[in-house]
């Protein structure tokens, strides 16, 4: 290894005790040859340091409306998840399974070595001990992200617990998750940086028998930010499936009654589908409270009391900026009020502020859009790309839960599935046992959106909510799901319902308002586990009775509210060969239990 300087933050030389590390960061820097190393402590002082250099070369601006807080603008060919240059090298193909990219640990390692060789020549190679949960969690879930990009520096210190404090409690030799990240766009003596480097070349390259990440190319979001996507889902969902616990792509939310109990649930929908909005929610009716507890990733393990319990592994909120609003998340926008935070992507006011659409009910008449150019209201141009983020801290969200950072979760009383349809999927249903509830799960369908590169509105099936993010062969994840039913007793299993906000009626209209109103569903949903609401056996599962959902002060027709919980059956007619289809892809480690299932369903909507 050539001779370069070693810094570490502050004055905690102990910091590099851990011998794995220390001989996994001398191996990085051989390869990447960065002009330095820089091992990260956290503290407010890099931060400061870090963001100031952002700003002085142009990544960031500083906000003048909000405080300690920046706009970020990406390369515009480096906005979203990269679906189609995500790996799951397992060393046997059948593992990965059919939905997704494979390439074998061997090949992946030469080709992304080759662009590895090198990629940090001009730049300071940064060390980001993390850790996913709570520090003093009984088993601390460690990773450390080597990185060459300071803007995920700075993002990591709010979406994950990083720096010293996670560095000393890995010691000398515990687990941790090897997280490798170049933004791909090496420097030559004197050559001017960009303000966002990145590289057409792109791999995010996840090896589950090793629990190691290798992602090269974009800095942007889930494909930079290894800690969330690629560690809490991608790598977790294999730790999990190998140690009989669950990472799942979900909100946890907490719902008190208007007597004062306590209801915890947890939430799976497609990317972009508005988890952020439901795990802020802002309850319509009376007397109910919501608290949040996470809002995108949930690790759920057995508790002693034979339940599941869910942890958030984050500690910060990564939320979709169009369509968050005063109307529509005014808890998400209270939080991003009091700062330390980064928007990216969207626009920039002329007093120094941030705008999206959505944000408000009327535009700024004059901004600068996520491209730099000059925006106004009918230029005919989106001021914000439909995937820009603000990247927040958790515990500045005026309705965290107390209990957010419990180290022993919290209790999980129903799991929500949802997804994007105009049609066929019901408002709610409530599945008849575990089994159904994990159908129900399997066969999750959803229009794309944004979040992810590719066409936006195309129906297909993202199981669990987990398409992009099961680490291993679907087959075998539903598997998982139907096992974890059998280790506990029916009474202490969380109940399974799955909704849909977004069915519209003829017209095109949405037949139910969402948001606010999504907390009479809850309602429904925590009064069935009480044993309290009423509800009618269908094909699909158990129905509100009419009448059961309360609707009191709700402009919403009964004939609209029928048409929103219809089962229509000429509509699962054309499901069935789509469901029938996917199983299909699935192939021989499909669960029989699916099958039996699917069984259930095609005769009922005979
Ligand atoms: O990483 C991105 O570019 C956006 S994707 C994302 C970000 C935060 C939370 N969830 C997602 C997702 O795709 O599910
Ligand atoms: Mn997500």
């Amino acid at each position: 290894m050539r001779s370069m300087a070693i810094t570490t933050a502050g004055a905690d030389l102990s910091a590099l005790k851990h011998v794995e590390l220390r001989k996994w960061i001398e191996e990085v820097a051989a390869l990447t040859k960065p002009d330095s190393i820089y091992i990260c402590d956290g503290s407010e002082n890099e931060w400061n340091r870090l963001t100031t250099h952002l700003v002085e070369v142009g990544t960031l601006v500083k906000l003048k409306k909000k405080p300690n807080s920046f706009w970020a603008t990406s390369n515009p060919s480096d906005v979203a998840r990269v679906e189609d240059r995500t790996f799951i090298c397992s060393v046997n193909e059948s593992d990965a399974g059919p939905t997704n990219n494979w390439m074998a640990p061997a090949q992946m390692k030469s080709e992304m070595t080759k662009l590895y060789d090198g990629c940090m020549r001009g730049r300071t190679m940064y060390v980001i001990p993390f850790c996913m949960g709570p520090i003093n969690s009984k088993n601390p879930m460690f990773g450390v992200e080597i990185t060459d990009s300071p803007y995920v520096v700075v993002s990591m210190k709010i979406m994950a617990r990083m720096g010293t404090e996670a560095l000393n409690a890995m010691g000398t030799d515990a687990v941790f998750v090897k997280a490798l990240h170049s933004v791909g766009a090496p420097l030559s003596p004197g050559q001017d940086d960009v303000a966002w480097p990145c590289s057409d070349t792109k791999y995010i390259s996840q090896f589950p028998e090793e629990h190691m990440i290798w992602s090269y190319g974009s800095g942007y979001g889930g494909n930079a930010l290894l800690g969330k996507k690629c560690y809490s889902l991608r790598i977790a969902s294999v730790i999990g499936r190998d140690e009989g616990w669950m990472a799942e792509h979900m909100l946890i939310l907490k719902l008190t009654n208007p007597k004062g109990k306590v209801h915890y649930i947890a939430a799976a929908f497609p990317s972009a589908c508005g988890k952020t909005n439901l795990a802020m929610l802002d309850p319509t009716i009376k007397g109910w409270k919501v608290e949040t507890l996470g809002d995108d990733i949930a690790w759920m393990r057995f508790g002693e009391d034979g339940r599941l319990h869910a942890i958030n592994p984050e500690f910060g909120f990564f939320g979709v900026a169009p369509g968050t609003g005063w109307g529509t998340n005014a808890n998400a926008m209270r939080t991003v009020e009091k700062g330390n935070s980064i928007f990216t992507n969207v626009a920039l006011t002329d007093d120094g502020d941030i705008w999206w659409e959505g944000m408000t009910d009327t535009p700024p008449e004059h901004l600068t859009d996520w491209k730099h150019q000059d925006w106004t209201p009918n230029n005919g141009e989106l001021s914000s790309h439909p995937n820009s983020r603000f990247c927040t801290p958790a515990s500045q969200c005026p309705i965290i839960a107390p209990e957010w950072e419990s180290p022993d979760g919290v209790p999980i009383s129903a799991i929500f599935f949802g997804g994007r349809r105009k049609t066929t999927i019901p408002l709610v249903m409530q599945s008849r046992d575990w089994n159904h509830g994990v159908f129900m799960g399997a066969t999750l369908s959803s229009e794309t959106t944004a979040a992810a590169t590719g066409a936006v509105g195309v129906v297909r099936r993202d199981p669990f909510a987990m398409l992009p993010f099961i680490g291993y062969h679907v087959g075998d994840y539903i598997k998982h799901w139907i096992n974890i039913g059998k280790k506990t007793s029916a009474d202490k299993l969380p109940k399974i319902f799955y909704v849909n906000w977004f069915r519209r009626a003829k017209d095109g209209s949405f037949l139910w308002p969402g948001y606010g109103e999504n907390s009479r569903i809850l309602k429904w949903a925590i009064e069935r586990i009480e044993g309290e609401a009423e509800a009618v056996e269908t094909p699909l599962g158990f129905a509100p009775a009419p009448g059961s959902i309360d609707v009191d002060g709700l402009a919403v027709t009964e004939a609209a509210m029928a048409d929103a919980l219809h089962v229509d059956k000429s509509e699962w007619q054309e499901e069935l060969p789509l469901i029938e289809e996917w199983f299909k892809k699935i192939g021989e480690k499909l669960p029989q239990e699916m099958g039996v299932e699917f069984g259930k369903l095609k005769d009922g909507v005979r």
